[in-house]
């Protein structure tokens, strides 16, 4: 057995043991018998160490000019993309999905990185006239302090970006706590930009549980902000948890997202997309595809191009360049996905029509893996249309026309992401508008989304706030107007002007 290494948190500049002498695994969900490294297993005075830090840094940071600030992420960015490959690996080694897409992931952080740092040099605000002689009037974006940044595992590289970038070009220093399947992947991101002259306590890192380093870290009142990514249960807490001191937080959450196709729909196009945004990821994103919603007349037809595409799908160790799907992230995520199609398979009238068990011989043994799978006949009210699973299953939902299909659409809790697959653009363009969602797409699935436009969703999928493009800069930020009088005399607002 290769000797498994120890890995640190990094705290005012230095890489540290937690103060507990405790460790945890990380187990490769494609192989079991691979421990890819021990993390320290913090708690809160580990956080309260990491929040001090953030907080004394934040006096030096805030005054460095933005533009100088964006000169180190342009190094970050440059630097990751050194080393994208080995960051690839390491996180399909980690949580599971196929190396294409950890490609795809780095790629996002090096993407997002450059465009934060774009805005060294922007950040723009107004500047208006006043209703008075001799008064400027202008807004500035001033920056809010230590931000608590709790990031999920399925992008886990790319979503530590879309917080802690726009957070530290607008000046503020972060604590970063990474999902405990993916603390690898924050490592490697921490170190980069530690390599690149982050100065010491801008950015720090705890690793370790939602209960011993989430929760001191929410609760922590030297935190301005915290931005969060993963379930409704625990946004609840985060947002319960923020409320009685107005910090701020951001928050993004489930989806129940889905594919509607119109009976004009190009039907290869749309076959392409949902087994793109059903089993990319292992159906491991929050945008994933889990409902496709069909019009009638093309139910039987789709299903019979879809499901032997569905079958065809290469399940395995997403190292092998030609494996399509890879593994749940773990054990427990694979019985959620279980228990789902346990459920699909008890709903009166739903038909599993392809799939539905784990895959436990030969390659699979050591690993947490499932079928790609797929339920018919699938009506709105079930709980497998309603709920999000996190795991290769999509619901097929029949309907009459484009009317139900929004109906249908709009009819969940969630609201992040939605598509459309259409020739006609006056269609596209009504489901545009009367799908509520944060994100939709026209003739593509429901993943995909670049990062220089707004990302996050409506109802329980968000509490009104976004990441990514500008959209990010309100979260990490807050407006000060600013008047300068230069006349010399007092002058009344709303009276002198008269
Ligand atoms: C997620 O859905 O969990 O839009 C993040 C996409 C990716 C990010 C997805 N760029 O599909």
């Amino acid at each position: 057995m290769a000797k498994v290494k120890t890995y640190k948190n990094y705290i005012d500049g230095e890489w540290v043991s937690s103060h507990t002498g405790r460790t945890f695994d990380n187990i490769n969900p494609a192989d079991t018998r691979q421990n890819l490294g021990r993390f320290q297993r913090s708690d809160k005075k580990d956080v309260d160490r990491a929040v001090a830090a953030a907080k004394k840094a934040f006096k030096t940071w805030r005054l460095v000019p933005a533009p100088k600030r964006a000169e180190i992420l342009y190094r970050i960015a440059d630097r990751i993309w050194a080393d994208k490959e080995k960051f690839s690996q390491q996180m399909t080694m980690e949580m599971g999905k196929i190396i294409a897409e950890t490609r795809g992931d780095v790629q996002e952080v090096i993407d997002m990185t450059y465009y934060m740092a774009g805005e060294g040099r922007r950040q723009f605000g107004q500047t208006t006239p006043s209703e008075l002689q001799n008064k400027f009037m202008m807004s500035v974006r001033q920056p809010l302090g230590v931000c608590g940044i709790i990031t999920p595992w399925n992008f886990p590289m790319a979503i530590a970006s879309w917080k802690i970038m726009p957070a530290l070009v607008l000046g503020n220093t972060c604590v970063l706590k990474p999902a405990t399947y993916t603390p690898l992947s924050a490592v490697n991101f921490t170190k980069m930009c530690e390599e690149c002259g982050l100065p010491p306590g801008v950015l720090n890192l705890v690793t370790g549980s939602g209960s011993e380093v989430g929760e001191p870290l929410i609760t922590n009142k030297d935190i301005s902000v915290i931005s969060f990514t993963g379930s409704t249960e625990v946004g609840q807490r985060v947002s319960s948890a923020c409320a009685p001191d107005f910090r701020h937080c951001h928050l993004e959450m489930g989806g129940k997202n889905a594919i509607m196709i119109l009976d004009d729909a190009k039907l290869d196009l749309a076959v392409d997309g949902c087994l793109w945004g059903a089993f990319g990821t292992t159906g491991q994103r929050c945008t994933a595809t889990s409902r496709i919603i069909i019009d009638k007349k093309l139910y039987r037809k789709f299903l019979n191009r879809f499901l032997p595409r569905v079958k065809a799908l290469r399940v395995g160790n997403g190292l092998d360049e030609k494996v399509d799907m890879g593994p749940s992230v773990s054990e427990s995520q694979l019985k959620t996905v279980m228990e789902y199609v346990k459920i699909g398979q008890e709903e009166d009238g739903a038909k599993l029509l392809i799939g539905g068990k784990r895959l436990t011989r030969g390659k699979y043994r050591n690993g947490f893996y499932h079928e790609p799978t797929v339920f018919g006949n699938v009506t709105p009210g079930m709980r497998i249309a309603k709920e999000e699973i996190f795991g290769p299953v999509v619901s097929v939902i029949p309907v009459n026309g484009m009317k139900k299909a929004i109906e249908v659409c709009n009819n969940v809790a969630y609201g992040l992401s939605a598509s459309v697959y259409t020739q006609d653009v006056n269609r596209a363009f009504t489901a545009m508008r009367d799908v509520y969602t944060g994100i939709f797409y026209v003739n593509a699935p429901t993943i995909g989304a670049e990062v220089h436009l707004p990302f996050g969703g409506t109802k329980v999928t968000g509490n009104g706030h976004r990441e990514a493009g500008i959209a990010a800069l309100d979260v990490f930020s807050e407006w000060k107007s600013v008047y300068i009088d230069f006349s010399g005399t007092i002058q009344r607002a709303q009276i002198d002007n008269q």
